[in-house]
């Protein structure tokens, strides 16, 4: 087989000389193929199965032990420039960087097949849904490729009425990590991936496409491509706001898509829907809204945690049709994490479990399941136009300073808000955990050019005919001096966003601090929360002075990105720094 677009069959001809491959296969996206492609991987070993009468369907994969998560150091953006991919971003010069990549390319698909993954990010007929081919030597991510998008032939009857799409080349290669490279070329449309299996270095339609090669687009084409979670929210009139969320990886975008409410809220007649759980892409629609469309079809999401109390969602949608990676077994041959019922058999390497070796589970093992399979599903999610976005919250995750939630006073505020988030580093990337960093608007690891012409692209929408959402800022993860959580978080985050709709709505009154506008505690329905005496007050206050010192730290990045950085952003640092100085 073949496509009907000479420009995909030559690139298909093209690479396959280059990485000589056994055998050649188009991917229809059909049960037949995936029956088939898990038949191989089961005999070959790369799933194993899972309890058939708990799980139906279900299976294990076991990456390389070093093999577990995105490798930002590995990460690069080669525009010709090296201004435009910024100090955020690892670049190389793409002459050198295809050299370099191609190398490793050439006959690493002997004795493989090469697949091609025809995909659509975002619903077939949406006018917002853009178009990608990976072309993969794994089974594995051909499978989770099907979950994760909108893979097979529609797609490619789509790419080839348009004639354009974005260029995926990825090898497993032989996962050793001094030849691995994750490489973007955004003025190309083009993404190359080499010697990693996992995630978001490998299933090319979600970071490498939908955030970095997405991210450069939308700044050309006036959209915005972020790492955001969709929820809409319905109260007990029958009115759905929808909140679009960025909180860096790890950080609680699943959990908070799959929100459920609070007993008390649902027989209220509270709802919540989920449009998506990690990206999404969002621009202004003919009444002056922003309208965003989930760009995925499934969930890649963090394992650990997970459970029947913090996200019963996802646990009802994982008990068929699901891989599981990276996770323990139990005695019955049930997946297993830290945080589900029972004990573990087998650790995520499939050695005995011994406590001595770490937790069962890989802190960064996922799932893959077809977001169809989640409850609370919404059917606005296959909307071709999108939902009219209400509400858009930074967050990240910071033990102490930052409060349980605040409002921007404006959008140039709400950018400052956003490009100034900071977040203690996750398992979600190789690296050190708990590491305090900035990590403007959750894309440190994902925008596809330089942050300063990206804030700037922000601001740009700050126009007279648009409606824009309201930008708040969320914080979790505040500790007490027991290093315990305050806030108990997951289904009682509604009540943050309640507060945030009667804002909205211009129901609830302000509170004006330098920082931005903060709930008054009677304001915040804390009804039947046993939280710790005093914990309310600390997770509203505002530490003037601590947070001076923060607009001095936040002001030294902002003039990290030198003279592009806008003026307008410094400015607002500027007015917030004073607006502190002031009542100190
Ligand atoms: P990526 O898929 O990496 O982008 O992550 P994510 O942002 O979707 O994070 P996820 O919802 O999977 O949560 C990651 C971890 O944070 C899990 O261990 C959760 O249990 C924990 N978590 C999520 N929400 C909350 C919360 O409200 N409070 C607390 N304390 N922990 C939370
Ligand atoms: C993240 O790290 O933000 C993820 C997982 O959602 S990965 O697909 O590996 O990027
Ligand atoms: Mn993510």
């Amino acid at each position: 087989m073949a496509s009907q677009l000479a420009a995909l069959n030559q690139w298909v001809e093209q690479v396959a000389r280059l990485t000589t491959p056994d055998a050649i296969h188009w991917c229809d996206g059909s049960d037949a193929e995936l029956q088939q492609l898990q038949r191989g991987m089961l005999e070959a070993g790369i799933l194993l199965p899972l309890n058939p009468d708990t799980h139906p369907n279900c299976f294990l994969h076991r990456s390389d032990p070093g093999d577990v998560a995105r490798v930002e150091h590995l990460t690069f953006v080669c525009t010709k420039d090296r201004d435009d991919a910024g100090p955020n971003n690892h670049w190389m010069a793409p002459e050198a960087a295809h050299e370099k990549i191609d190398a490793l390319f050439a006959g690493c698909m002997k004795g493989r097949t090469l697949y091609v993954v025809p995909y659509c990010m975002g619903p077939v007929d949406s006018p917002l849904a853009r178009c990608g081919v990976e072309i993969t030597d794994s089974p594995y991510v051909v499978a989770n490729m099907r979950m994760m998008t909108r893979m097979g032939a529609a797609a490619l009857a789509r790419i080839e009425r348009e004639g354009r799409f974005v260029k995926g080349l990825h090898s497993t290669g032989e996962l050793d990590p001094d030849r691995r490279f994750i490489m973007h070329f955004p003025e190309e449309l083009t993404i190359k991936s080499f010697g990693s299996g996992y995630g978001g270095n490998a299933l090319l339609g979600k970071k490498c496409h939908a955030l970095r090669i997405a991210s450069y687009q939308a700044r050309q084409e006036g959209w915005l491509a972020e790492h955001m979670l969709i929820v809409g929210i319905e109260n007990p009139e029958g009115k759905t706001h929808y909140v679009a969320a960025a909180f860096p990886s790890a950080c609680g975008k699943t959990n908070l898509a799959m929100l459920i409410p609070p007993a008390a809220y649902r027989e209220k007649g509270w709802k919540v829907w989920t449009v998506g759980d990690d990206i999404c892409w969002m621009q202004p629609g003919p009444d002056g809204r922003l309208w965003a469309i989930n760009p995925e079809a499934g969930y890649f999401g963090v394992a650990p945690g997970t459970s029947a109390k913090t996200n019963p969602n996802a646990l009802a949608m994982l008990d068929r049709d699901a891989i599981f990676t990276n996770v323990g077994t139990t005695a019955d041959n049930q997946p297993w994490w830290e945080g589900l019922d029972g004990v573990p058999a087998l650790d995520w390497q499939g050695r005995p479990f011994d406590r001595a070796n770490g937790p069962a589970a890989h802190p960064n093992a996922r799932f893959t399941v077809s977001a169809k399979q989640c409850p609370s599903y919404s059917p606005e999610a296959e909307n071709p136009q999108g939902v009219p976005i209400s509400a858009i919250v930074f967050g990240g995750r910071r033990e102490s300073l930052v409060p349980l939630v605040f409002e921007a006073r404006d959008w140039r505020h709400g950018v400052l808000v956003g490009a100034s988030m900071g977040s203690e580093t996750t398992a979600a990337a190789t690296g050190a955990v708990g590491v305090m960093r900035r990590d403007s608007m959750a894309m440190k690891p994902f925008c596809g050019y330089n942050f300063a012409d990206y804030f700037a692209h922000w601001l740009s929408f700050d126009r007279a005919d648009l409606k824009l959402p309201t930008i708040f800022h969320v914080n979790w993860f505040r500790k007490g001096s027991d290093g315990k959580f305050l806030w108990p978080g997951f289904g009682d985050n509604l009540r943050v966003l309640e507060w945030m709709i009667g804002r909205i709505e211009g129901r609830l009154p302000a509170r004006e601090t330098p920082i931005g506008i903060v709930p008054d505690a009677v304001d915040l329905n804390v009804e039947g929360l046993a939280m710790a005496p005093g914990a309310l007050k600390t997770l509203l206050e505002v530490d003037v002075e601590a947070w001076q010192h923060e607009l001095l730290s936040i002001g030294e990045y902002l003039d990290g990105f030198g003279p592009r950085m806008p003026a307008a952003l410094r400015q607002e640092q500027a007015r917030v720094a004073s607006a502190l100085a002031v009542m100190a």
